[in-house]
């Protein structure tokens, strides 16, 4: 792989999912593949798991790595062509995408949407300007429309705990306080859509999903009827695709409970965290044993180390 922005750049997803989960048998087996090598992490929005995951998967590769929180620490960045400088914005990407490349042999960005503006956001305006002006290879930490990190680690995830070839996984909405980007669900419908699974989407009706991804997956607007039998349950909120950015509804019976598993066939549970306890999903099914959300972030650094290290055998390098 020469960059990491969405599952196009994996030629074959599932054979990576394989080669993260033999990773995790033996995670320093490739500790020299890195040495010398630097991995600079750029974030225009806050993280957790993504940010120490990925270090660590640096880490076991025998990579260093710098993190930059451009949001706090650097200059305001420019993202449009030709712009005139003279407002709040300092450093144009341009010159810092090109500048970061002068010190680091792959870079990793994070840039939420600005749910307001739809078209530029599923253009992945910053995170392709920035791979554009890069002249190192550059993976995605989750950008407007895509997260591709949490959806392999969730694909890995699912691949470790099946008890079955054809396990039943439903993605379903639940609801939020505040409207969020559809980066996680887009991308987990890509990938997942891969696997040898039965897939079913459940959401109220207005949160259909960019229909580029969702197009002949199953959708179920009665969530009941869609966790029946279901193998692993995988919620999240996401704002409206179609009413761009807007919370159409809070309704708290989407919200997942001891009753709603009940449905299932003893299902998993999975979120990519962090997620709010007893709004997106009960504390009694969060801390119950058919969770696997400390699992699903722990797998993170080894589908981050798959990744980089698919890189790094490519011949990551620095145009230094
Ligand atoms: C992000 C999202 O894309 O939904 C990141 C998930 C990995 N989640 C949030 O921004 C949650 C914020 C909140 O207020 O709970």
């Amino acid at each position: 792989m020469n960059q990491f922005l969405s599952i196009d750049d994996v030629p074959d997803p599932a054979g990576l999912v394989k080669e993260a989960l033999v990773i995790k048998t033996d995670p320093f087996a490739f500790s020299h593949l890195g040495k010398n090598k630097t991995l600079g992490l750029v974030f225009l929005n806050p993280s957790l798991r993504t940010r120490m995951s990925t270090q660590r998967a640096a880490q076991n590769l025998g990579m260093d790595v710098m993190v930059l929180n451009v949001d706090k620490d650097g200059w305001q960045l420019e993202f449009e062509d030709g712009a005139i400088m003279n407002g709040a914005s300092q450093e144009h990407i341009k010159e810092a995408a090109a500048v970061i490349s002068q010190y680091c042999d792959i870079i990793g960005i994070r840039t939420f949407p600005s749910l307001q503006d739809r078209e530029a956001d599923y253009n992945e305006k910053i995170l392709r300007s920035f791979a554009r002006n890069a002249t190192v290879p550059v993976i995605s930490l989750e950008s407007a429309t895509l997260h591709p990190l949490q959806s392999l680690a969730d694909w890995l995830t699912i691949e470790e705990h099946k008890t079955k070839d054809m396990p039943k996984v439903v993605l379903t909405w639940a609801p939020h306080p505040k409207a969020l980007p559809q980066s996680v669900p887009n991308s987990f419908v890509q990938w997942i859509r891969k696997a040898p699974v039965e897939f079913v989407i459940t959401h109220p009706e207005g949160y259909e999903l960019n229909s580029r991804f969702t197009a002949g997956v199953t959708i179920e607007y009665d969530q009941n009827k869609a966790l029946a039998g279901a193998d692993f349950v995988y919620a999240k909120n996401w704002s409206s695709y179609n009413e761009y950015g807007k919370i159409l509804s809070q309704d708290s019976s989407w919200m997942v409970t001891e009753e709603k598993m009940a449905l299932t066939n003893q299902g998993s549970f999975m979120h990519c965290l962090p997620v709010r306890r007893n709004v997106i999903v009960t504390d009694q099914v969060l801390d119950g044993p058919n969770s696997l959300i400390i699992n699903e972030a722990g797998n993170r650094v080894y589908a981050a180390q798959a990744v980089l290290k698919s890189i790094l055998e490519n011949g990551a390098s620095g145009s230094n």
